[in-house]
């Protein structure tokens, strides 16, 4: 599985089944805007290649990691968004703030997901360092937002 997100772009369009017809909310948090718009492109690029229709996918912002939560709770109560992927970078810095935000997110999106019954997908970079967040948006570690979208393409195929 690791391996397949890595080498997406070597997968069919047919692997994980038709999702011309799937509707997509992205939330991207605006903390290090410079990265997450570059996760959130390649989110989008990803939905698009695998056949998504550009009109389907809808994109929002939030303040900051924290809120990705509420609003991946928004999107996924919207009973025609078939699966949320959420986009934010979250660098370590002198306090625990990263610990507090980290966890809440990935708790909280999990709750997300199993109340709506819908995949909510975890694309929130944590890193000691901004060198390490721009190695994870493009750089030598790959795009996590394209994993990120292809976690949840490949969950709507259940
Ligand atoms: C406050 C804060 C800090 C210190 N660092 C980050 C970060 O690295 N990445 C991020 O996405 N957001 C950060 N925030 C903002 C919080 O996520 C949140 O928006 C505020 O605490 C307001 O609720």
């Amino acid at each position: 599985m690791a391996t397949a997100l890595k080498n997406l772009n070597e997968y069919k369009k047919d692997t994980f089944g038709d999702i011309s017809e799937k509707h997509f909310g992205i939330i991207v948090a605006d903390w290090h805007h410079e990265i997450t718009d570059v996760l959130c492109q390649g989110a989008i690029d990803t939905l698009l290649q695998h056949g998504a229709k550009k009109e389907n996918i809808y994109r929002n912002t939030v303040p900051g990691s924290y809120e990705l939560t509420l609003g991946a709770q928004f999107l996924a109560q919207q009973e025609e968004i078939d699966a949320v992927i959420c986009i934010g970078v979250v660098i370590k810095g002198d306090t625990k703030h990263d610990d507090y935000i980290n966890h809440a997110v990935a708790q909280g999106l999990t709750t997300v997901s199993l109340k709506y019954n819908k995949p909510v997908s975890f694309g929130l970079v944590t890193t000691n360092d901004m060198q390490q967040a721009l190695d994870r948006a493009g750089g030598k570690h790959g795009n996590k937002g394209v994993e990120a979208a292809a976690a949840a393409i490949h969950m709507l195929s259940f």
